[in-house]
């Protein structure tokens, strides 16, 4: 039986993990199948914000069960780094909603999303050292550039799990929310998002990462400007701007 679960809605992709009696551990096939909807998702129009939310826990992590006796070449493929790497990729905004624990590679898979809500209960860390690896789901990469170098590296040699308010301070999550209504504020930012020029959002997500890959800022500024300028080939400029004229709400096409 699948443990993942994709529900749409509105334009609102939501995606869950069913495993509760793990915590949500990842396991192979958990990783595969979120592979499996994000191939899907990324090639449907009408898709405007994708929600990785799982009841009471996001993620204890990796399965560390299923990890234990792995050889070197096993825990190559044991890797969740291509799935998360075309999470970070989608051209769609991504929205991780964290209730409960948020570890080690779950919480490498809120990091490739592009915000994190947490629920004031939430426990957030890297406790991978405890185990004698580190984190290697994207996480030495994409939480220093989240919360920059000290906070990283302090997180990722510690191993400890922080509070939400701790987390929210370090600016690995974007807000925090009461636990009860983690899902519902992500629901609604979600729309938020929906509502928006979704060729506008998934150009600028595009040139953010570009951007934070380039080391030469004015290279990264004339990749803005050519794509901004391109924009007015499109339908949902044109729609946008209209509509701001005519006092109304734009009806955005994806086009
Ligand atoms: N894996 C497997 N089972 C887990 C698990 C995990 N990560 N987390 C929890 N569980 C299971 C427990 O074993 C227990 O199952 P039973 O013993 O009842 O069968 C059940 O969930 C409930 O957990 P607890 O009884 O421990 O519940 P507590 O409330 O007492 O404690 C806890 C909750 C989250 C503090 C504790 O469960 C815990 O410390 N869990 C492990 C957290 C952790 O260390 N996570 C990081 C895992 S390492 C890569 C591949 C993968 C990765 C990176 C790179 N490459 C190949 C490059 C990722 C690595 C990781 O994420």
């Amino acid at each position: 039986m699948s443990q993942v679960n994709l529900k749409k809605e509105d334009g609102i992709a939501v995606i869950s993990i069913e495993k509760p009696e793990a915590l949500n551990a990842l396991s192979r096939t958990i990783i595969d199948e979120m592979d499996d909807y994000i191939e899907a998702i990324k090639n449907d129009d009408n898709v405007r914000c994708i929600i990785f939310y799982s009841e009471k826990n996001f993620a204890a992590g990796a399965d560390i069960k299923d990890m234990a006796e792995c050889s070197e070449e096993e825990a190559r493929k044991f890797s969740f780094s291509p799935t998360y790497n075309k999470i970070a990729e989608v051209p769609i905004p991504t929205i991780a909603a964290i209730e409960g624990y948020a570890l080690g590679g779950g919480m490498e898979l809120a990091m490739a999303a592009d915000i994190r809500i947490a629920g004031e209960n939430a426990k957030m860390g890297f406790p991978e050292v405890t185990l004698g690896i580190f984190p290697g789901g994207g996480g030495t990469i994409r939480v220093p550039r989240i919360v920059g170098e000290a906070f990283a590296k302090e997180l990722i040699f510690t191993g400890d799990v922080v509070t939400a308010e701790r987390a929210f301070q370090m600016g690995l999550v974007n807000r925090v929310v009461k636990e009860e209504q983690v899902y519902d504020e992500a629901i609604k930012l979600a729309k938020r998002i929906a509502a928006r020029g979704p060729l506008a959002i998934r150009m600028a997500k595009e040139i953010i990462r570009q951007g934070l890959d380039e080391p030469d800022q004015n290279k990264g500024i004339d990749i803005e400007s050519e794509q901004w300028c391109k924009l007015f080939n499109t339908y949902d400029q044109r729609e946008g701007m209209r509509a701001f004229i005519e006092k109304r709400k734009p009806v955005f096409k994806n086009r």
